[in-house]
């Protein structure tokens, strides 16, 4: 029976700021996701000056990943892992980010971090920034707000493409560059591009100068590890909710396609090397006069990606509406609920076929290889007095999602390089900053106070997935 192709790289993915901890350890500077206290669904994390004392930052210890990766990578390797997909966090390579030197102990943490991966036979695939610059970049620079961070970026991309390049094939720029598409909130401008908005500022233009500068930023990085080893492979990350309309009303189907213009641009130029026209007209429209200059543009076109690496988690609807003539999106008031799926406790829309349809929708409109290097279901685990967790709904959820994947690539021809579930050890969630929100095969005694022995556990779904990767998914 076909299947998933040999050497397809079934896995699990992580960010260094949700596991490793150890935030001043080895020479590591502050980072976005160190000044970021614990929130709750429904209530943002806050963003505080710097760390302040006496708040709970749950990304300083995280799960200690930092101390422990040698027994979390074991149990990776009993799970058949091919690959495993986790980021360099930049301030232990450049504290503040605008050195220009690397810092040597980071740098070794990392070496001894993919040699233990690849001791198993694991190939560690690598974001280079994902939610974790340097808090410095934010306060001395105002973010990606400031062209001068793209040369900063591109350091630290080259020291690690030239030192693990025998080490890492696989690569990303920016972990989900298309969040801050939501502009109107404050955390996915910080995560992304250290952003923190003035009152009153008009905040779409700044969004789309920062965005640019990262693509340029990226594009240049992309070049640079070309030069460094062709054989390296970079992608781009894109956050993928595919945006349906509501019905088929032709307004609410235009609403959509409007809506994925303004969520999935981000990917044209990664990909192209150039902006679509719509958003150029879009620009002139809104009157947005951006710093996009002449080499920036030749730049785009030089650091076009090897292939699409994204997320999946669900789905999003949108309809019409008659106080907004022009059909423009805002995701954080264009979005409605869709009647035909169910939603898990944090609101986020459970939808499978999505899936199926995201990967024909990607491949249909840039034919370029796909990875999916994060998908899963964030849910409250009980942990039963044996110590076992009965996880059947993420089984559940990942069963019928790898089903979906299965069709898009056995009938519908998409190629598809590899699945990393999400948060394959549990983690501190990057929206609300909870350990409560679950995601691994993995238990971790942690809980959202801090409390707990940090011990590591098999959930059911352990076992499930080991056979999963142990039958390249023939066995679901
Ligand atoms: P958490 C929003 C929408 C889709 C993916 O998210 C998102 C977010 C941001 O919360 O983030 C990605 O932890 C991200 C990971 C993150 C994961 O999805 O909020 O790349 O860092 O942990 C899951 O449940």
């Amino acid at each position: 029976m076909p299947g998933f192709k040999e050497g397809f790289l079934w896995g699990g993915a992580v960010a260094a700021h949700q596991l490793e901890g150890g935030w001043k350890e080895g020479g590591k500077g502050i980072s976005v996701a160190d000044v970021m206290t614990v929130g709750a669904h429904g209530v943002p994390r806050e963003i505080t000056q710097g760390v302040i004392q006496g708040k709970n930052y749950p990304n300083h210890e995280a799960i200690d990943f930092y101390h422990r990766y040698k027994e979390d990578i074991k149990l990776f390797a009993e799970l058949g892992f091919k690959c495993f997909r986790t980021s360099i966090a930049w301030t232990r390579i450049f504290p503040k980010g605008d050195e220009l030197e690397p810092n040597e102990a980071g740098l070794k943490f990392y070496d001894d971090l993919f040699d233990e991966c690849l001791k198993h036979g694991i190939e560690p695939v690598i974001t280079l920034s994902h939610f974790e610059m340097p808090f410095h970049l934010v306060t001395e620079y105002g973010g990606w707000r400031n062209r001068k961070l793209i040369d900063m970026f591109v350091r630290f991309a080259s020291v690690c493409f030239k030192r693990y390049q025998h080490k890492v094939k696989y690569w990303m720029t920016f972990n989900e560059i298309n969040n801050q598409a939501n502009f109107h909130e404050d955390f996915a401008p910080f995560t992304n591009s250290g952003l923190k908005y003035e009152d009153g500022e008009d905040r779409e233009p700044v969004m789309f100068q920062a965005a640019h500068y990262e693509l340029v930023a990226s594009a240049l990085a992309v070049k640079a590890g070309r030069e460094i080893n062709p054989s390296l492979q970079i992608g781009c990350m894109i956050a993928m909710c595919p945006i349906y309309p509501l019905s088929c009303a032709p307004n609410d189907i235009m609403m959509a396609m409007n809506a994925m213009h303004r969520r999935y641009w981000f990917t044209d130029v990664h990909v192209r090397g150039k902006y679509p026209q719509h958003l150029l007209n879009y620009f002139e429209r809104r009157g947005f006069e951006l710093d996009i200059t002449d080499e920036d543009i030749a730049a785009l076109k030089q650091g076009c990606v090897d292939y699409i690496g994204f997320s999946y988690y669900m789905s999003f609807a949108t309809k019409a509406t008659p106080d907004n003539p022009q059909l423009d999106y805002d995701e954080s008031k264009s979005l409605v609920s869709n009647p035909y799926v169910q939603k898990s406790d944090w609101g986020w829309q459970i939808d499978p076929v999505g899936l199926r349809y995201s990967l024909n929708w990607f491949w249909d409109h840039y034919q370029l290889p796909l990875f999916i290097v994060e998908n899963g279901f964030g849910a409250i685990d009980v942990q039963e007095s044996d110590g076992t967790v009965n996880d059947q709904y993420r089984i559940d959820y990942l069963d019928a999602h790898i089903r979906e994947m299965k069709k898009a690539v056995v009938e519908d021809g998409v190629d598809l390089m590899g699945y990393t579930p999400w948060g394959c050890i549990d983690l501190v969630s990057a929206g609300t900053g909870e350990m409560k929100k679950r995601y691994g095969f993995i238990f971790v005694d942690k809980d959202n106070e801090g409390n707990g022995t940090l011990n590591r556990s098999k959930k059911k779904s352990f076992d499930w997935y080991q056979k999963v990767i142990a039958t390249n998914g023939a066995d679901l």
